[in-house]
């Protein structure tokens, strides 16, 4: 699809970079824009609280193994990237739960029952003590699916499960829908959820021998119904395709547009 300059940097329309030839494009000057990949849970990260606070902001996809040069000035070059119209040009934020936390305090203020973050800060402070438990979870998840050796994939899916431990005791324990016993979920649960829910479906659908967790199947099948949340979720039929395509052919599929498998 055709986009000009001229759309780029005024509308919402979206376009893609694919190849290191691609030059730097018109900033936006009227939208938020974010720089992703149909296949990243962090990028999911950011959609899901932008669609949360119905935010409109401009798609960029990015084939991550073709980035141009000029997109590593962008935080070492990972996405998501939120770009965000300035006076004096544009800004951008990145790292995932830093995007999710300036979408949040940005637009909440428009409907504060919607906020994600809670505003006394004892109670959010405790909450991202909690949620700095799980970072090495998507570490350990990656780095067992991409590892040939059987150690060091038996390793890293005891950790994966010592951490869903953590997170069935705290959900099955206060009985609540969501976690911290609230009712509506807040940034921990969407967060949490990107990676959650990729590893369920890798433990149903390939050889990924990690024990049930009932209490958590049901809290990421609640958040995948959410209907303000719809909108920002990744294809889940994508992203076991691409895993699929890489146990046959070892190549981690992130170009886009994503290879036909
Ligand atoms: N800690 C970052 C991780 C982002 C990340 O690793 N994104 C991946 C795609 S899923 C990426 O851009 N990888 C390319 C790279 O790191 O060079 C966040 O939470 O935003």
């Amino acid at each position: 699809m055709e986009i000009t300059e001229q759309e780029k940097a005024k509308t919402l329309k979206e376009f893609s970079i694919q190849s290191k030839a691609d030059g730097k494009p018109s900033a936006n000057t009227e939208h938020w824009r974010l720089y992703g990949h149909p296949l990243c849970p962090y990028v999911e990260r950011a959609k899901l609280a932008l669609k949360h606070h119905e935010a409109e902001y401009q798609n960029v996809h990015v084939s991550l193994p073709d980035r141009p040069d000029w997109f590593y000035s962008y935080h070492r070059g990972a996405v998501p990237i939120l770009e965000i119209p300035d006076a004096s040009g544009t800004k951008f934020i990145a790292e995932s739960t830093i995007v999710v936390e300036y979408v949040d305090d940005e637009l909440k203020d428009k409907s504060p029952a919607h906020a994600l973050f809670p505003s006394d800060p004892f109670e959010r402070a405790s909450r991202k003590m909690f949620l700095d438990k799980f970072r090495d979870l998507g570490l350990y998840m990656f780095r067992s699916i991409l590892t040939t050796k059987e150690d060091k994939r038996s390793r890293d899916l005891s950790k994966i499960e010592e951490l869903l431990s953590i997170l069935e005791e705290e959900l099955s324990t206060s009985g609540a829908k969501y976690l911290f016993g609230e009712e509506k979920y807040g940034f921990v649960d969407i967060i949490l959820f990107c990676q959650v829910k990729q590893i369920l479906i890798l433990s149903k659908k390939i050889d990924w021998p990690i024990q049930t967790f009932p209490s958590v199947k049901k809290w990421v099948n609640r958040i995948r119904a959410e209907p303000r949340l719809k909108g920002g979720l990744n294809s889940e039929a994508d992203f076991l395709a691409m895993i699929q395509s890489f146990k046959h052919t070892g190549v981690w599929g992130l170009k886009y547009p994503l290879a036909k498998i």
